[in-house]
């Protein structure tokens, strides 16, 4: 005899339960009953004869939602073992989350844990013309036509659910959570429209294990921090808890602990077995966060059918007699008992919901298998980063209008101020985008009152109001977080990150959430979010690591991220322009990268030269002035020799040109502007000029800047002599050591005297 496998065990054991539930008495017909999404909105509906809030009505939806998300995993295992499918790890077990679904309005923003696919089912069942079972069976196959991730992932989500979708990094979501949160009434104290309503509350759910992930306690531990101060923060937390983070058990009594007692945060919780405990303490915890606009946490406790997913064998870790002890615990059973014992339906009449909602699964599943899935590399990548250079150019070009900025700069317009330094100009194109956009939000650590720490937003929050522009609790995820959800609410952001080196703590949400978003959506959520690092070295005085930071290889390498290094006064605010403007109509996810060095230069070859400082522009001149992404600016006109740098490294290689030109050599200078997207055309044209490149990188040597520039000169087939000189691999250390390993004008010039076939000096 074939052995069994443990999803039949599983369906087997539910029948077997059903069948043996004493039945009540005469009962309707079960067409009688209305479908699930016939049904009125849960707030409207009169107390039920269960003794709960729930009616009878909503406890048989709450089990179409759940029969239909355990078939949803059974099938997910027969496609998988007929080649179909691509995903098994299933929500069987947490089907009690489907009262949270029931308890809450589709409007409200949701993040979803893997295993809810019942809230999933329940949400989609309160707004008509959804088809949650076919959205989740096109997912399992990978179909291109999946309405969300389009065959990118399988992940719950739907832009008419509210239901944003996730990657499979577990915790990442909650960061962008409490930015949603907090978004929400903020976007409408601002009048800005925002996507959620202005007494919507935000959801995000996740496992046990999860719950003591570090990104997840960050973005708690912001919330709770948020609403202590007395500023709104409507999330509804669930965890849903079966005691196990895939084999490694969460000990006893962990989650209650750990969240039952925390500042500013309400304590929920149920047994998973029992729908109308679920959908009471589940609806109680939504009226309070809905009413106080406060954070709560809901536990639930669940059991995990089926393993981790298809391919764990959890018999490897956990006893039969501990696997058995689960069915009892079957939410989908108790909802059954539930519904039996109430006299609403007979055993069998469950027993035939069931079986009916098995052959809809099955019907939807054998024609999503004909689906195709993503037939070549521009269609997956197409919604990754979209580009609209024109409209981009047309946005940027576009001040606010005149009374916004007589407001923000009174009678000191500043294109009448002189010249200015870098970090003047990018605090006056600071305050003439908060001009531009009403919905940009400037914040991180001390940006508001103090004006940041090189005074480069000095100002803004007294006049733009501190609605606008406002400090941030020290955690760096907390800040992308908040960039996040503001981003997918309707806002602006531009968060700033203190130093370059503090940025690689909290990076994945850059990585993986704020650049793959529209990848994963398919370009329906996006997230325009400009965020501004103060980094780089050659700092003086003020040295050390972590002032010092050179790293910005892990930004180049996030697929279309674009990365802004504006070295002097005259780029930085049409560059910031071009950011601002491709964030607003693209959605792209910029890093605008400031060298801090650089912010109170004023001379670039002698004391009292002014050449570093720059007037700033008024709006008649920004159309002329407009930096597209990817565009580079070259210095000089020499035919010896071409520098590519960028940041620190331009105004040495000014220098340094000036020098040789003064020696007899025709020097051209290219600064790339641009780390992600490299300007490629411009550079090859840079290079040809001259036959000879020197790449001159104040990054590392490996995994530094140069690397991709020598790439992308190979790749379009420079044939002329390519040199590079770089800073070591090294940490930077303090003070004058620092320039041991940073690299050095007298370099420069040696590098470039051989490259010229000078003989040494
Ligand atoms: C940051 C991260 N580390 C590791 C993993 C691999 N992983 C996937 S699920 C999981 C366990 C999660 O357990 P829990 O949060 O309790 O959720 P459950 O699967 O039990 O519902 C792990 C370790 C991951 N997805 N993300
Ligand atoms: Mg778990």
């Amino acid at each position: 005899m074939p052995e069994t496998t443990p999803e039949e065990e599983l369906d087997r054991r539910f029948l077997s339960a059903v069948r043996d539930l004493p039945a009540v008495r005469d009962l309707p017909a079960v067409r009688d009953l209305p479908a699930v999404r016939d049904l009125p909105a849960v707030r409207d509906l009169p107390a039920g004869p269960t003794g709960t809030r729930l009616t009878s009505e909503q406890a048989v939806a709450l089990f179409d939602a759940q029969a239909g998300s355990r078939h949803l995993d059974l099938a997910a295992r027969y496609l998988r073992a007929e080649g179909h499918g691509f995903y098994t790890i299933g929500s069987a077990g947490h089907e009690a989350d489907a009262a949270v679904g029931a308890a809450l309005r589709p409007s409200d923003p949701a993040l979803l844990h893997y295993r809810s696919g019942a809230f999933y089912l329940a949400r989609a069942a309160q707004v008509p013309g959804s088809q949650p079972l076919r959205d989740v069976l096109l997912g399992l196959v990978g179909a291109s036509d999946e309405p969300i991730a389009g065959g990118r992932h399988k992940v719950f989500g739907h832009h008419d659910l509210a239901v944003i979708p996730l990657t499979s990094t577990i915790a990442s979501h909650l960061p962008r959570a409490v930015g949603i949160a907090f978004s929400i009434g903020r976007a409408a104290k601002l009048g800005v429209p925002s996507p959620w309503p202005a007494d919507a509350i935000t959801v995000a759910s996740f496992g046990d294990a999860s719950a003591s992930h570090s990104t997840a306690t960050g973005a708690i531990n912001a919330a709770c921090r948020t609403a202590y101060q007395g500023l709104p923060m409507p999330l509804l937390l669930v965890c849903e808890d079966n005691g196990l983070g895939i084999s490694v058990r969460t000990p006893d009594g962990w989650v209650a602990a750990a969240y039952s007692g925390r500042p500013a945060l309400r304590y929920f919780s149920a047994d998973g077995s029992d729908p109308a405990a679920c959908f009471d303490a589940a609806a109680e915890a939504a009226a309070y966060v809905r009413a106080s606009r406060s954070p709560a946490f809901l536990h639930l406790r669940l059991v995990r059918f089926l393993g981790h997913a298809g391919s764990d064998a959890e018999v490897s870790y956990r006893s039969q007699a501990e696997i058995a002890a689960d069915y009892a615990r079957d939410p989908l059973l108790g909802t059954a008992r539930l519904i039996v014992a109430a006299g609403l339906l007979s055993p069998e009449q469950v027993i035939g919901r069931y079986e009916a909602i098995r052959v809809q699964v099955r019907t939807i599943a054998d024609e999503a298998v004909t689906h195709r899935g993503l037939a070549s590399r521009a269609e997956v990548t197409g919604p990754l980063a979209p580009r609209h250079p024109d409209q981009v150019a047309e946005r940027a070009a576009t001040a606010g209008p005149p009374a916004a900025r007589a407001s923000a700069f009174g009678d000191k317009l500043p294109e009448t101020a002189g010249p200015l330094t870098l970090a003047d100009t990018i605090n006056r194109g600071l305050a003439d985008a908060l001009a531009t956009y009403p919905e940009l939000l400037v914040f991180g650590e001390d940006v508001g009152r103090k004006g940041g720490v090189y005074g480069v937003t000095r100002g803004l929050a007294r006049r733009f109001g501190v609605g606008r522009v406002f400090d941030t609790l020290l955690d760096e995820q907390s800040i992308l977080g908040l960039g996040l959800g503001a981003g997918v609410s309707g806002l602006l952001p531009v968060p700033e990150i203190q130093y370059l080196a503090y940025l690689h703590n909290a990076e994945d949400q850059l990585r993986g959430e704020a650049a793959s978003l529209q990848f994963f959506s398919s370009g329906q959520y996006r997230n325009p979010m400009v965020v501004r690092v103060a980094g780089l070295a050659y700092q003086k005085g003020f040295g050390g690591h972590f002032h010092n930071d050179n790293a910005v290889s892990v930004l180049r390498d996030i697929p279309g991220l674009v990365v802004a290094v504006p070295a002097r006064a005259g780029d930085a605010a049409p560059m910031l322009r071009t950011c601002l403007a491709a964030a607003h109509v693209d959605g792209t996810v910029c890093v605008f990268l400031e060298p801090i060095a650089l912010y109170h230069t004023r001379d670039l070859h002698q004391p009292g030269d002014g050449a570093w400082l720059a007037p700033y522009s008024g709006p008649e001149r920004w159309p002329g002035e407009h930096v597209p992404i990817g565009r580079g600016r070259s210095y000089g006109r020499g035919t010896d020799l071409t520098l590519v740098t960028f940041g620190n490294g331009v105004p040495m290689s000014l220098r340094v040109a000036r020098r040789l030109a003064a020696a007899g050599a025709g020097v051209r200078v290219f600064d790339l502007r641009w780390l992600a997207p490299l300007p490629a055309e411009q550079l090859l044209a840079e290079a040809e000029l001259t036959g000879r490149v020197l790449i001159v990188d104040e990054t590392r040597r490996s995994g530094g800047v140069s690397e991709g520039v020598i790439a992308e000169l190979t790749d379009a087939g420079f044939r002329g002599t390519i040199a590079r000189v770089t800073s070591a691999d090294s940490f930077i250390p303090l003070g004058d050591a620092a320039a041991h390993v940073l690299l050095s004008e007298a370099e420069i010039d040696a590098a470039a005297k051989r490259l010229l076939g000078w003989p040494d000096s």
